[in-house]
């Protein structure tokens, strides 16, 4: 995005947002009337494996990895899976991301408490993360809500979560570019030939966002891609029954 007047970025409400009523709240303290910044885009979200894993991908590998995927999958909040959401919102405007990082506050809750008290992540809760033996090998941090590090990561995850389409067109904070073939995906691989049980990510014509498009390209001709396949195909695969 070249001005910060337009300046997008992420905000989950996790499932134990959504458990504890507090959405309404949330979105009061997220309003217009508090941030001066705009709602460009929402949705309810039931979050797949492969949303989680690419929304969280810098942190596959550690110890709180597979419980931080269940957490935003909604498994640890409801035993019902159609409980199972998070409400996916895009705000734009002015510092939009450092606006809304600092609603939040720090990542930790006890640390939120301690030094932000009123802050949307001082409500949140640590949950100590056990080994097979029962002792703690670290923390599972419930803090109701994620919200864009940086300018980087808020295209990352504006452009994971939401499709073009989704977004209102004088709203939209990057290129686009229409589709120039059929794309299916299929157990992780792309294919620009249909075969049985493959999902339509894209067909000829369709507004995608050009750095998918450019991945898509380069992954269907064999090439290296920056942006992982499962990155552009995840948004196009949810709320599917
Ligand atoms: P933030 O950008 O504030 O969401 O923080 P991070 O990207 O560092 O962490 C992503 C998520 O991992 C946070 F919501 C908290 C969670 N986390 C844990 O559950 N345990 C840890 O030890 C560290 C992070």
């Amino acid at each position: 995005m070249e001005t910060k007047e337009l300046e997008q970025t992420l905000v989950l409400l996790k499932p134990d947002a959504l458990q504890n009523s507090l959405t309404g709240y949330l979105l009061s303290q997220l309003s217009e009337f508090h941030t001066g910044l705009h709602l460009s885009a929402a949705k309810i979200v039931s979050v797949s494996k492969l949303l989680a894993e690419e929304h969280y991908a810098e942190h596959k590998g550690k110890g709180f990895y597979d419980s931080l995927l269940d957490y935003i999958m909604g498994a640890l909040h409801w035993s019902e899976p159609w409980r199972r959401r998070v409400v996916a919102i895009v705000y734009q405007g002015q510092d939009a991301i450092k606006k809304i990082r600092d609603i939040a506050g720090p990542t930790n809750p006890h640390v939120a408490r301690d030094t932000k008290p009123g802050c949307i992540r001082a409500l949140g809760s640590i949950i100590p993360l056990k080994d097979a033996s029962g002792k703690v090998v670290g923390d599972r941090m419930d803090n109701l809500i994620h919200a864009s590090a940086n300018p980087a990561d808020a295209e990352r995850e504006v452009k994971l979560w939401f499709a073009p389409t989704d977004v209102p067109p004088l709203m939209l904070a990057w290129a686009t570019a229409p589709s120039d073939a059929f794309y299916w995906f299929k157990d992780g691989a792309l294919s620009t030939e249909q075969a049985p049980g493959a999902r339509c990510i894209a067909a000829p014509g369709d507004v995608l966002w050009r750095s998918d498009l450019e991945a898509l390209q380069k992954i269907a001709s064999g090439a290296e891609s920056a942006t992982p396949l499962g990155a552009v195909a995840a948004k196009y695969l949810l709320n599917i029954a």
